[in-house]
């Protein structure tokens, strides 16, 4: 196959010559097509097929044990000017980073074949989807990208007629993480990715494209891409609202987008729309309308269970690629608290022994297409998107942050969610557990300087009177034993109740210098083992706490410099001051 368009053709043939495969294969993202990559990845030892009687269809691969997780270490916006990428991204100069980089992609295709992904993000038809080609030398990328994406015939068809589109190459090159680079050409809408074949850093769609690229795609051209899980919430009275949900890797995300109502709540329902990216523009009449880019999920898989995420647990016993899990004695994938089975062999092979650590690792993931989820949103295939009501921040924090709180304003929200600081998780090689700022959830992710980023967030003031109420939720605050405070999951509706309700103003709230809070009464705990005691810890702000907290985001805001938009720095002020003026009142 080729194609008719030269940009693209051409653009093949120079990584052809410089790759050296052995063949050049065209994905057409068919089912066959599919079959027949997940046969070869058996026959190399790439995949191993699980207990095809419990689990059809459903395969496991284990990565290199070096390569587990996303490299930020690693991971490079290259624009010409270095404060363009800011100070929340390493920088590199692209010709600096180009030179670097194709002297490994030099010949690392021989011997493999080199396939071309063409892909959409978003529904095919829908004005707010962008296109991207990956060329890749993993079928187990490919294997990923159609479950993950829209691959195919179909996205060729408009990438021709448009002309535009991300160009991302990736090889997994020798896996040695001294030659494992991930690089985003923002101004060239290009990435280039060697040395991993691991989620992010591979399947160029997701964090590469649908964020990095994407984010900077959006503020040229007027709109958001954000890692927000998007969720519609149904009431009995078949109301619905939709909310778009921003909090770091492995915060729950996936849980929250597939909440199952408590028992207490017969009558509700969850939509999801989408688990981890949402792209947010605004219709002509000023509605935030949002698609899911994504076509799949890629999971965290430890921690799943019939308990804390009924949907993922049914979907991913079938049609599944699993990342890294442990498998049984009868080869049943098998993770940390799955609550079922045992492990009789570990995440790298090994027969299990505890004192090797996880069974799974910690990072495990699995892959699986989003139509499978039983709460799975027809809408998440309309081209308009849906609507959204309110946007919601958060992170793992044992203290300081309340279990909820709404934000003044716009331009208050905005700073909310520039604040937003939680514990590092196993999504990132590096420390776990340490509180680091992770603005809108989008530390790793924003492909350009944070303060512009949020100069580009406040805009939307000006652009429209009808915008989304802005949030910040927190279930992981924890009493002096490490106990959590707050019951989590399913009972997590309760919270998101409130925030509807707040939407439609039919309940008040407390004002306090930091925002907007629940009366104690007004979330519903009945059937709820949570005291009233603790309700009012949950909603309880420590003005020592949040005097120190301020003080530690106005730091963070400074690192900016002369590029901070003065309105987060007046925004962070006022609060400052009626802090201030509220222990006056004390
Ligand atoms: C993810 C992440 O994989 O955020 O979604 O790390
Ligand atoms: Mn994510």
């Amino acid at each position: 196959m080729t194609s008719t368009l030269p940009a693209l053709q051409d653009w093949v043939d120079q990584v052809a010559e410089l790759t050296q495969p052995d063949e050049i294969h065209w994905c057409d993202g068919s089912e066959a097509e599919y079959q027949r990559l997940i046969r070869k990845m058996c026959e190399s030892g790439d995949l191993l097929p699980l207990n095809e009687k419990d689990y059809p269809d459903c395969y496991l691969h284990r990565s290199d044990p070096s390569d587990v997780a996303r490299v930020e270490h690693l991971t490079f916006i290259c624009t010409e000017n270095e404060d363009d990428a800011g100070p929340n991204n390493h920088w590199m100069s692209p010709p600096a980073a180009h030179e670097k980089i194709d002297a490994l992609f030099k010949g690392a295709m021989q011997g493999r074949t080199m396939y071309v992904i063409p892909y959409c993000m978003g529904p095919i038809d829908s004005p707010y989807a962008r296109l991207g080609v990956e060329i890749t030398d993993s079928a187990y990328v490919v294997a990923n990208m159609k479950i993950m994406t829209r691959t195919g015939k179909q996205a060729l068809k408009r990438i021709e007629k448009e002309g535009t589109f991300v160009k991302g190459l990736h090889s997994i090159g020798d896996l040695d993480p001294e030659r494992r680079f991930i690089m985003h050409f923002p101004e060239e809408l290009s990435i280039k990715s060697i040395g991993s074949g691991y989620g992010g850093n591979a399947l160029l769609g997701k964090k590469c494209h649908a964020l990095r690229i994407a984010s900077w795609q959006a503020r040229s051209e007027g709109w958001l891409a954000e890692h927000m899980l998007i969720v519609g919430i149904e009431s009995p009275q078949g109301e619905t609202h939709y909310l778009a949900c921003a909090f770091p890797s492995a915060c729950g995300k996936t849980n929250l987008a597939m909440l199952i109502p408590p028992e207490s709540h017969t009558g509700w329902k969850i939509w999801t729309l989408g688990d981890d990216i949402a792209w947010l523009h605004l219709d002509d009449e000023g509605v935030l309308r949002a698609i899911n880019p994504e076509a799949g999920y890629f999971g965290v898989v430890p921690g799943t269970n019939a308990k804390t995420n009924q949907n993922a647990f049914e979907m991913i016993k079938s049609d599944t690629i699993f990342t890294n899990v442990a498998t049984t004695a009868d080869n049943e994938p098998w993770w940390e608290d799955k609550q079922v089975g045992s492990p009789a062999t570990d995440w790298q092979g090994r027969e299990y022994d505890s004192g090797n650590g996880p069974a799974a690792h910690p990072n495990s993931r699995f892959t699986v297409a989003a139509k499978k989820n039983p709460s799975y949103s027809q809408l998440a295939e309309a081209p308009e998107g849906v609507p959204i009501s309110a946007l919601v921040f958060g992170g793992r924090r044992k203290e300081v942050a309340p279990l909820v709180y709404q934000a003044r304003d716009w331009c208050h929200g905005v700073l909310v969610g520039a604040s937003v600081a939680s514990e590092t998780t196993a999504a990132n090689i590096g420390e776990v557990g340490v509180v680091r700022r992770d603005p809108m959830a989008m530390k790793p992710f924003c492909g350009y300087n944070f303060a512009d980023y949020w100069g580009h967030w406040l805009s939307f003031a000006d652009k429209s009177d009808k915008l989304p109420r802005i949030f910040h939720v927190n279930w992981f605050r924890q009493d002096k034993d490490g106990k959590f405070l707050w019951p989590g999951f399913g009972e997590n509706l309760r919270v998101l109740r409130w925030i509807i309700e707040r939407c439609e103003n039919r309940v008040s709230c407390v004002e306090s210098p930091i925002g907007l809070l629940p009366n104690p009464q007004d979330i519903d705990v009945n059937g709820l083992d949570v005291a009233q005691e603790t309700m009012q810890t949950l909603l309880s702000i420590d003005a020592e706490q949040w005097q120190e907290e301020m003080i530690s985001v106005g730091e963070y805001l400074q690192g900016f410099g002369d590029r901070l938009p003065d309105g987060l720095r007046q925004e962070h002020q006022r609060i400052m001051d009626a802090m201030k003026q509220a222990q006056r009142i004390d």
